[in-house]
């Protein structure tokens, strides 16, 4: 079965907003097959965004997502990565619809609450990288 990882990011764990998003996933009908909160390391930031390593927003991004507590989770359901990806919405805070998770709660392009994976191969990467157990 199709797994994806959705990370809740410094910013929506700051304002309260974890069991909100998991209802979401929950209520979606996907599976939490794991979940913990963490302080991620530089290291595996930089890891988790290598693609983005020569943006202008690079820095910026590795700063913020070290910057606090995050929520990570492996969830599973048919289809679930595009799933997941719609529910979150789009990067940019003006195209993210509302009741997409950034189109009801983010104005900020850094600050957009949530990661998802965006292909087959990149959720099986990211999911190896912060997740020993599952594949
Ligand atoms: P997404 O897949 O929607 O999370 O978006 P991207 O992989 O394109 O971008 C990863 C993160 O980089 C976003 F969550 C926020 C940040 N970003 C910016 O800060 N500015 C940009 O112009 C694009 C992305």
């Amino acid at each position: 079965m199709e797994k994806t990882l959705l990370i809740i990011k410094p910013d929506a764990v700051e304002r309260r907003l974890i069991g909100e998003i998991i209802q979401r996933m929950e209520r979606k009908g996907l599976e939490v097959k794991a979940l913990k909160m963490e302080n991620i390391t530089v290291e595996k930031a930089e890891k988790h965004y290598e693609i983005h390593k020569d943006k202008e927003f690079y820095n910026d991004l590795i700063e913020f997502i070290t910057s606090g507590p995050i929520v990570l989770m492996v969830l599973e359901g048919k289809d679930c990565i595009s799933i997941v990806r719609h529910m979150a919405g789009s990067t940019s805070p003006i195209d993210a619809i509302p009741g997409t998770i950034r189109g009801d709660f983010s104005t900020d392009t850094l600050k957009n609450i949530v990661h998802t994976s965006d292909s087959i191969e990149t959720s099986s990467i990211e999911i190896k990288n912060f997740f020993k157990n599952i594949n």
